[in-house]
């Protein structure tokens, strides 16, 4: 509050200045974690579904596959890594098990695993493998361990809950550190079962006791988050599709998600502006239509311009991207999805050349308290620590940038200090033509990152954002023009 100013006064080489240091706002409630934050920096890595699926051209293994199936000709995890780092993506999240229960690493809690395969004889381990090279890569490792399995014979009774902690220590004892951890949402059914062949329901709130699962991980990896329908740490986005909602608030309240919950896709797609927890919400899709490899989809790889669409519409609205790619029967990603991820990488390093804004000329309608502190240069200082506020009554504001030349503008990147919380309700952009301002796309939330593309890039040299509404006064950290 402006009562709370206080004044500074220092001596410079022998010249005495006084200015106003004017307190940040203070935050809207919920804001993220640190490890929130840490993850929203991430902005975008790979998924990779791969086991005895990826040879038996199957989704969902029953659960009966015999391990020998498994048997990768020229498995080459530093291959994916390459090409996944070189797309652009940081990080890895691997199907250690999926539905089926084959185990990509040697387990000592079951035989269903690598060690049963023809794969290096029964001495392989992809986990390990995939580690190491994210190791070598610099890129982050993350988990997924299915709940459901349809393997186990004692699956949907205690015993098996120890089995699936015992599992989560093997993992995050010998193959940390791990960065996010994915329950996915698919829970009992039909499987073999030991050889039950038949259909198991769990109680989906209570059976697997999530808390204490949870705790078990965080105690290893304090740092860790883990995805889930409705988190903890981060939320589905509602859809395999790759978008999250044009609306994307980060916060969501858990206790009104629950399954079976009337058009709660749309809630997940959205977040809620009055949600009691930050959950922000992460984006999964495939490059292909399958999450596992099949042949016949090699001719169905998404191009490089729908993984760029997807990119807009999941990290251009302030979401997370996963982008799953799986490999081959050869262990390898296949020729045809290098070539997309390929031709993605490009479009995006030419769409996001030249950033215009960066140092060039800002003006806003007001700053906090009057102060330098909280100027619109620092939408354009490339620093993400420091950022433009209006004082705690004003909820709408402009900011405007001279190029000082005509300029073609296709993009106009936006985000927001979400440390103190996702504010901005609806904004436009207008552009200087003809002697007045003309908008030219408008928006509602903007949170840890908005991309727009206008629809028909224009020539100007003035471009104006104005923050039409916000929760509380709005705190823009940066902005990119393209
Ligand atoms: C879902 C699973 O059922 C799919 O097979 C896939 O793993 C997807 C990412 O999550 O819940």
């Amino acid at each position: 509050m402006r009562s709370k100013i206080a004044i500074f006064l220092f001596s410079l080489s022998g010249i005495s200045c006084s200015f106003t240091q004017v307190p940040p706002p203070e935050a809207i409630e919920p804001i993220p974690s640190e490890r929130q934050l840490a993850w929203h920096d991430l902005e975008q890595y790979a998924f990779v579904h791969f086991t005895t699926n990826t040879f038996t051209e199957k989704e969902w293994g029953y659960g009966d596959e015999k391990p020998d199936i498994f048997n990768p000709t020229e498995m080459n995890t530093d291959q994916w890594v390459q090409t996944i780092k070189d797309a652009g993506l940081k990080g890895i999240v691997l199907t250690c098990k999926h539905h089926d229960g084959f185990c990509l690493w040697p387990s000592e809690y079951t035989d269903h695993s690598v060690k049963s395969s023809q794969w290096k004889d029964g001495k392989g381990d992809v986990v390990k493998d995939v580690r190491e090279s994210c190791t070598k890569y610099d890129l982050k490792f993350g988990v997924y361990l299915s709940p459901w399995d349809r393997n186990r014979a004692d699956y949907a009774t205690p015993s098996y809950i120890e089995y699936y902690r015992n599992q989560l220590r093997e993992l995050f004892g010998n193959y940390g550190p791990v960065f996010e951890m994915w329950f996915d949402g698919a829970n009992g059914g039909d499987g073999f079962y030991g050889g039950a062949n038949e259909k198991r329901r769990i109680g989906g709130a209570t059976y697997y006791d999530w808390p204490n699962t949870i705790k078990l991980v965080r105690e290893m990896e304090p740092n860790i988050v883990f995805f889930s329908d409705a988190g903890p740490d981060i939320r589905w986005c509602g859809n395999e599709k790759g978008y999250v909602g044009e609306t994307n608030w980060c916060m969501i309240s858990t206790d009104t998600i629950y399954a079976g919950k009337p058009r709660i896709n749309a809630l997940l797609n959205q977040g809620s502006e009055d949600g009691k927890q930050w959950i922000p919400a992460e984006v999964d899709v495939s490059i292909r239509l399958g999450w596992f490899y099949h042949p016949e989809e090699d001719s169905l790889v998404k191009t490089p311009e729908q993984l760029f669409d997807i990119y807009l519409s999941s990290v251009g609205r302030g979401a997370n991207l996963i982008l799953n790619i799986p490999p081959d029967q050869r262990g390898l990603l296949h020729e045809n999805d290098v070539k997309s991820l390929q031709g993605w990488k490009k479009l995006v390093d030419e769409a996001f050349a030249t950033n215009l804004a960066l140092g060039c000329k800002t003006k806003a309608s007001a700053k906090r308290g009057r102060s330098v502190q909280f100027a619109a240069s620092n939408v354009v200082d490339g620093d993400k620590e420091t950022y433009w506020a209006t004082d705690d009554d004003i909820l709408q504001g402009s900011l405007e940038f001279d190029f000082g030349k005509s300029q073609l503008v296709k993009y106009v990147l936006l985000q927001e200090y979400i440390r103190l919380g996702q504010r901005v309700r609806a904004f436009n952009v207008q552009i200087w033509k003809d002697n007045s301002w003309q908008e030219v796309d408008k928006a509602t939330t903007i949170g840890y990152k908005r991309i727009i593309r206008l629809e028909n890039p224009v020539e100007t040299q003035k471009i104006r954002i104005n923050i039409e509404d916000s929760r509380a006064c709005p705190l823009i950290s940066n902005i990119e023009i393209y």
